[in-house]
């Protein structure tokens, strides 16, 4: 373990109250609890550690922001081991719904659990910095599990992985959500071959794409204005198929402390019609994890 310790926590102690009104009913289809770490020990293998961000202080930011649920997704620091996760889905009174990452001598019983709690995803991590991903075969087999439970896979990694990935994710057996875009390289632009390449990968109805996370892939800060092209390009091109999500509690975020409530006053801008926040917001999560 390489234990990268944050002593302050990564998020913004009093984010805004947003201006944008999200329509009634939002999701936050991207955020994590951690610990605490007393109850909830963080994986020996980890590479960060956290500071601990446990439930109720994310419930609270969801009401903060004007959101009613939330799809909180395993992070990499409680590894396979879904408790925290599990424990906030159970105390969630069905406004939550979970993304795990799971180990592959889990047992069919121990999935069904999972289900009864409300994880209706298994996350793929192919980040180096953040674990040491298993051999393909291995996610391969654990699609094929979790598709006959009606999960699909949730997949992060660096565009400049997604060539050699790509005939491994279109072969998978379910729908496959995308964390952050794919990553894009900001400096080189959406027209760049990267992102026209992303774009065309999209074209396949099997891909979701979640287009939150400005703060962790700009280059000039917030607004944000510059990855903002990029999330409104992927929202025109696959409007039922994007999610999005604030990423509380932003870990390994050394940059800067995003504002929440700033990250929800881009999504007008992102998503300028009330059709399409309508589908970012509501419908397409709650196909993907209530239906
Ligand atoms: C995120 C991104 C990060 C961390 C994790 O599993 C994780 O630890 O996903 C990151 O460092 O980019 O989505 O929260």
């Amino acid at each position: 373990m390489s234990d990268f310790q944050t002593s302050e926590p990564t998020w913004h102690p009093n984010p805004k109250q947003p201006t944008f009104k999200a329509p009634a009913g939002a999701v936050d289809a991207h955020c994590h609890v951690f610990g605490p770490g007393n109850s909830f020990p963080y994986a020996p293998e980890r590479k960060y550690t956290p500071v601990d961000a446990p439930k109720e202080k994310l419930f609270a930011l969801r009401d903060h922001l004007g959101f009613s649920k939330n799809v909180i997704v395993q992070a990499s620091c409680h590894g396979k081991d879904n408790s925290a996760l599990i424990d906030a889905l159970l105390a969630a009174n069905n406004n939550a719904r979970g993304v795990a990452v799971v180990s592959p001598d889990i047992t069919d019983e121990e999935l069904a659990d999972m289900h009864q709690a409300g994880v209706r995803a298994v996350r793929f991590n192919f980040l180096k910095r953040l674990v040491d991903p298993a051999p393909k075969p291995v996610y391969t087999r654990m699609a094929e599990r979790v598709a006959k439970l009606g999960w699909h896979v949730v997949v992060y990694f660096e565009e400049a992985d997604r060539k050699e990935l790509e005939p491994f994710l279109i072969s998978l057996p379910t729908t496959v959500v995308i964390d952050h875009m794919g990553r894009p390289d900001i400096k080189a632009g959406i027209d760049s071959r990267g992102f026209s390449q992303f774009l065309k990968l999209m074209e396949n109805d099997k891909f979701w794409v979640k287009v939150g996370c400005p703060e962790r892939l700009t280059i000039d800060g917030p607004p944000y204005n510059d990855v903002a092209p990029f999330a409104k390009k992927l929202i025109e091109k696959a409007p039922d198929r994007v999610l999005w999500g604030t990423d509380w509690p932003h870990p390994n975020m050394k940059s800067h402390l995003p504002d929440d409530g700033e990250l929800v006053d881009r999504i007008p801008v992102i998503a300028p019609t009330k059709i399409a926040q309508q589908k970012l917001l509501i419908d397409n999560p709650n196909l993907l994890y209530w239906g």
